[in-house]
């Protein structure tokens, strides 16, 4: 049988250590032979740690009572022997839960008070304030306090119909979407606005972050959840009911939240949940799944989506049988090809994109390490060169040679101060790149969509002047990279002249590509635009809304701008290193030239000696290039279909 959710998230997590355990091998063994640089230590290490410590993310949405929390019991929580998530008729799930693992705390339910609301941070904000949430410890011997706590994301309270508004709960213009009202007038909202599940089930773990999402209007206007979190999310589930299939609230949802053809949007799929309502005596199991593949034909007709993205399954027979241990229950529920379909498209594209990262990472270890040891072996060439030439000289002629040597070394040293010149060059056009990416611009580009936003009324035109916004956006990152290919026209210019002069092997990296950044910034606007095409752009008369809806922007525009900024800072340290190494290099070749010269003066015998020395360094580095193109290998094992590193790259540079 293919192996279900949990053994390839498993699967997944295994191999992310061993690739990480490889490159740390990798890194350690470069820093004991000299050969890694600061720069691309640094990224490696980067790397390491996101291998270590990376996060995938499974959304769950859908309308409400379709049977989020259920299949999220089902997939995950069926170990526990009961249903961990609340699951029942009706609205359940009232606040948005993220379940995931973080090792610094206690197994906890964390609560953020929806009063939260009033006050114009961005969730992003309130998860650096954890003060601020309300903790309750989890016993996780006792699944049922466990689900008993867990209760508390379906807490509601009862306020004013002014609060509500206030709130985003309660709109006037759509009476039909409104919440609730109870005898006396007052208004059930959810107590809480975010719940965050801190638990070290394997698969969280693992690096695994579910997110469960209440179904329409019990967020109310919570603009963050549609523009930051659900787009980022690897992958996401849209639940419906098989026997009712899409109904106009699903489809609400789905264009809401779902609808996106951008092909960097995370994998979608479609469950058609609850198909044991199907299971009637009266019918043939051939009538039963005639009618289920129907369902599912029309759903993946409606909704625009290839045929295989939609499943039929059965979330609560599935976890029955699980629980049970009823293998013809959980095969007739469907579930396990839901679990083999989600491993496979989130986890595969996961671990193709982690593969490329370390292959990238690998190829430029090897490339920066091959040409430190070229230059190294073009010293020990010319050394012998020069004890050769040494060989029956009298001891007038090995002085001047010493003389000779020094003189070469001071001449270098001058040389050195003009070298560092170009630095001052480079570090300049770097603060213009920082200033374009810090938030002192990212306000600047925003100002105009601001002032629209903060303006009262109907807010006509808006489209446009987000579109403009984010124009300026795009139009920063194209400047950033002009001025990168600018850095990097200015470091090959000089490279080429230290090459020239001095003989060194310098070579100016590409700049980052910064187009991805570029396409971020365009998803971002089409989820804003999205979002406003629906049922939002009224409630824009809201200034809290407003206020709410550029605070998300905002922060994600940073986030963008940020990690862009970190891929150019990495770059321009990757450059700047090689030269420190290059340089370091050379004085050292010196200090060794100067030390063999004198050693030969003093004892004449010394010569053959020395020159037999410098054959053993040689052999020595030939084994280390053997054992450098080893350990790169290993990284490339599992992962046929990548090219084969070139392990002479750096030599044919040399030869060149
Ligand atoms: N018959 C049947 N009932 C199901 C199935 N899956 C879920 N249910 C039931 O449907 C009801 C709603 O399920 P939930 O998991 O709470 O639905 P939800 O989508 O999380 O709903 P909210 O939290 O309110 O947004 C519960 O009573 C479940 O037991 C299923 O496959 N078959
Ligand atoms: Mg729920």
């Amino acid at each position: 049988m293919a192996a279900g959710f949990s053994e390839q998230f498993d699967r997944h997590g295994a191999w992310r250590r061993e690739m990480s355990l490889r490159l740390q091998v990798l890194t350690d063994w470069l820093h004991k032979q000299e050969l890694l640089n600061d720069a691309p230590a640094e990224s490696t290490q980067r790397l390491i740690d996101q291998l270590r410590s990376d996060k995938v993310m499974v959304a769950f949405v859908a309308e409400f009572s379709r049977g989020k929390s259920e299949l999220i019991n089902a997939v995950f929580f069926a170990g526990y022997g009961r249903r961990i998530m609340p699951a029942r008729a009706g609205r359940t799930t009232m606040c948005p839960t993220e379940l995931g693992y973080d090792a610094s705390l206690p197994p906890c339910l964390r609560l953020l008070p929806i009063e939260s609301r009033l006050k114009p941070q961005a969730l992003l904000e309130w998860r650096l304030a954890p003060e601020k949430w309300t903790r309750v410890d989890l016993d996780m011997s006792d699944p049922q306090q466990l689900a008993e706590t867990m209760e508390k994301v379906s807490e509601v309270i009862y306020i004013s119909k002014d609060e509500a508004r206030v709130l985003g709960f309660w709109h006037d213009d759509r009476p039909d979407n409104n919440p609730r009202v109870d005898a006396t007038g007052a208004v059930e909202v959810p107590r809480w606005r975010h719940a965050l599940i801190n638990i070290a089930h394997p698969l969280l773990r693992e690096g695994l972050v579910v997110l469960d999402t209440p179904g329409l209007n019990a967020i109310g206007t919570e603009p963050e959840l549609t523009i930051n979190l659900i787009p980022q999310a690897q992958a996401v589930v849209f639940i419906l009911g098989a026997d009712t299939g899409v109904t106009k609230s699903d489809l609400t949802i789905w264009r809401e939240h779902l609808i996106s053809s951008d092909e960097s949007a995370g994998t979608r799929f479609v469950v058609l949940n609850k198909i044991d309502t199907l299971w009637d005596e009266m019918s043939t199991a051939e009538q039963i799944q005639a009618q289920i593949e129907h369902q599912c034909a029309d759903t993946a007709h409606t909704l625009d989506l290839p045929a295989g993205q939609v499943i039929a399954l059965s979330a609560q027979k599935g976890l029955l049988a699980k629980v049970r241990g009823d293998d013809n229950l959980l095969q007739q529920s469907c579930l396990p090809s839901f679990e083999q379909l989600l491993g496979r498209q989130m986890l595969g594209e996961r671990q193709s994109m982690l593969e490329e990262a370390i292959r990238a990472c690998a190829e430029r270890l090897h490339a920066d390490a091959a040409r430190t040891m070229d230059a190294r072996q073009r010293e020990l060439a010319e050394q012998t060169q020069e004890l050769k030439s040494l060989r029956g000289k009298n001891h007038a002629v090995i002085h001047q040679m010493q003389l000779r040597v020094e003189q070469e070394k001071n001449e270098f040293d001058r040389g050195v101060s003009s070298m560092l010149a170009v630095r001052s060059i480079h570090m300049k056009r770097l603060r213009d790149v920082f200033k374009a990416l810090g938030s002192a611009s990212i306000k600047k580009e925003l100002t105009p969509l601001a002032l629209a936003l903060r303006e009262p009324g109907v807010k006509l035109g808006i489209k446009q002047t987000y579109a403009g916004g984010f124009d300026n956006l795009r139009a920063v990152i194209r400047r950033v990279q002009a001025l990168n290919d600018e850095i990097h026209a200015i470091l090959t210019q000089s490279f080429d002249q230290l090459n020239a002069e001095y003989g060194f092997l310098l070579q100016a990296a590409r700049p980052p590509n910064m187009v991805r950044f570029e396409n971020d910034l365009t998803m971002l606007e089409r989820s804003h635009m999205q979002y406003l095409g629906m049922r939002n752009m009224l409630q824009l008369i809201r200034p809290e809304f407003c206020e709410k809806l550029l605070r998300a922007l905002v922060v994600r525009v940073r986030s963008v701008f940020e990690a862009a900024l970190n891929d150019i800072e990495l770059w321009s340290k990757s450059c700047s290193s090689q030269l420190d190494s290059q340089l370091r290099e050379r004085l050292r070749a010196y200090e060794r030239r100067v030390d063999a010269i004198q050693r030969i003066e003093g004892a004449a015998g010394g010569l053959s000696q020395r020159i037999r020395e410098i054959e053993e360094q040689e052999n020595e580095l030939a084994a280390v290039r053997l054992r450098l193109d080893e350990l790169v290998s290993e990284l490339q094992v599992s992962n046929a279909t990548a090219p084969v590193l070139s392990s002479t790259a750096g030599r044919q540079t040399a030869a060149a």
